[in-house]
């Protein structure tokens, strides 16, 4: 009996080697998946130096192009960042890993203000942890926006779904963001409706909106602005705000004469949350929780919204901030601001194919 129970004992203890073993012995690899112009490269080197794991970082620019890999699968990623409205239902579909807050000792860094807000989409928080948030507003040129109409209705949405506004616009270039899920609620929002609407005879009248102002728009995507926009190719975009900073930011560099700006209109706009999550099937879990732990460091968090101009959900972060960016309103929005801002939930298997034939149809502009 002794000798049967110092056995099992050393069979526990191997297993709990073994253990211990395959997870030192995960490969020095974490493969990162994230939105475009999101992050100081030197962050992943930085990263890389202290932990000697590798990272493999890759970028999209639309929540349904990563949707469709994590849905199918095996997607060979560790950490990706999906929006809230997104990621909630992808937890329903057993898409994500729970977290190991043990292995997350920066979780003490995050900031309840935010954090209290993506329980919405992640009861618990249990899943996921805020990278950043922001608004999805218009990015515009001020030069050609003036010359074109000098009394333009600079901080409303009627500069992009007022026909007879945006019609002024067409010869300078106007893109709008490849997202019907944001800019459906937008229309919506503009009429007056409940940009949240599941109401498929609600979200039906966006379509109209849409339509009356498709002949003006010149391109539907979701990275491309920034560039087109600090190049002075375009004078009017619907962007997130931080994207639109960065245009401001790069045609500032380039001395070109272009002077860009970004506003989220007072009728209210999109507020949304991006938040890093580890698929169930990643192949690198523990390097995951070590990458993220890493982001979640005040110095490195506060680093990363210095450079791209959004905001994050990280309160220790704050005093790391360069002085333009936690002052700016268009980045940390003051409290008047917030009340203007919405967000939105989910849509549910009634009404997401009703937004993807309107915005398909929109885009395509039949
Ligand atoms: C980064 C844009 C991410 C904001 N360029 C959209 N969730």
């Amino acid at each position: 009996m002794k000798h049967l129970f110092r056995g099992a004992a050393l069979a526990f203890a191997g297993l709990a080697l073994l253990a211990a073993c395959s997870d030192s012995e995960e490969d020095k690899v974490v493969n990162v998946y994230n939105w475009s112009d999101y992050i100081d490269e030197d962050i992943l080197k930085e990263f890389e130096k202290e932990t000697g794991i590798k990272v493999v970082y890759d970028v999209f620019d639309s929540n349904d192009v990563l949707e469709t890999k994590l849905l199918a699968g095996k997607t060979g990623y560790d950490v990706v960042v999906p929006s809230g409205t997104f990621l909630s239902r992808q937890i329903s579909a057993g898409v994500f890993a729970k977290l190991d807050q043990e292995q997350l000792p920066n979780l003490k860094n995050m900031w309840d203000v935010v954090s209290s807000r993506t329980i919405a989409y992640d009861p618990g928080n249990a899943y996921s942890i805020n990278y950043m948030w922001g608004s999805t507003g218009l990015g515009y040129n001020v030069g050609k926006i003036k010359e074109r109409m000098s009394d333009a209705p600079l901080t409303s949405w009627k500069m992009i779904f007022d026909p007879a506004v945006v019609a002024k616009f067409a010869d300078c270039g106007v893109y709008m963001l490849d997202a019907g899920d944001e800019m459906i609620p937008a229309a919506l929002n503009y009429i007056g409706e409940n940009p949240d609407s599941k109401d498929i005879t609600v979200i039906a009248k966006a379509e109209a909106v849409l339509a009356a102002i498709r002949p003006f728009i010149r391109k539907f995507h979701s990275s491309e602005y920034i560039d087109a926009l600090a190049n002075g190719d375009i004078c009017l975009a619907v962007g997130w705000s931080g994207d639109v900073l960065q245009a401001r930011d790069r045609a500032a560099e380039a001395k070109n004469g272009v002077e860009v700006a970004y506003i989220a209109p007072d009728e209210g706009a999109l507020m949304w949350f991006d938040q890093m999550a580890i698929p169930a099937d990643a192949p690198h879990p523990t390097n995951a929780h070590k990458f993220i732990d890493y982001i979640m460091r005040a110095e490195v968090m506060a680093k990363a919204s210095n450079y791209v101009y959004f905001a994050n959900g990280n309160l220790a972060s704050q005093k790391h901030l360069n002085e333009d960016v936690i002052t700016d309103p268009a980045i940390y929005p003051t409290p008047a601001a917030l009340k203007t801002l919405y967000t939105t939930t989910p849509y549910d298997l009634k009404s997401q194919p009703v937004v993807t034939r309107i915005w398909t149809k929109v885009k395509s502009g039949q």
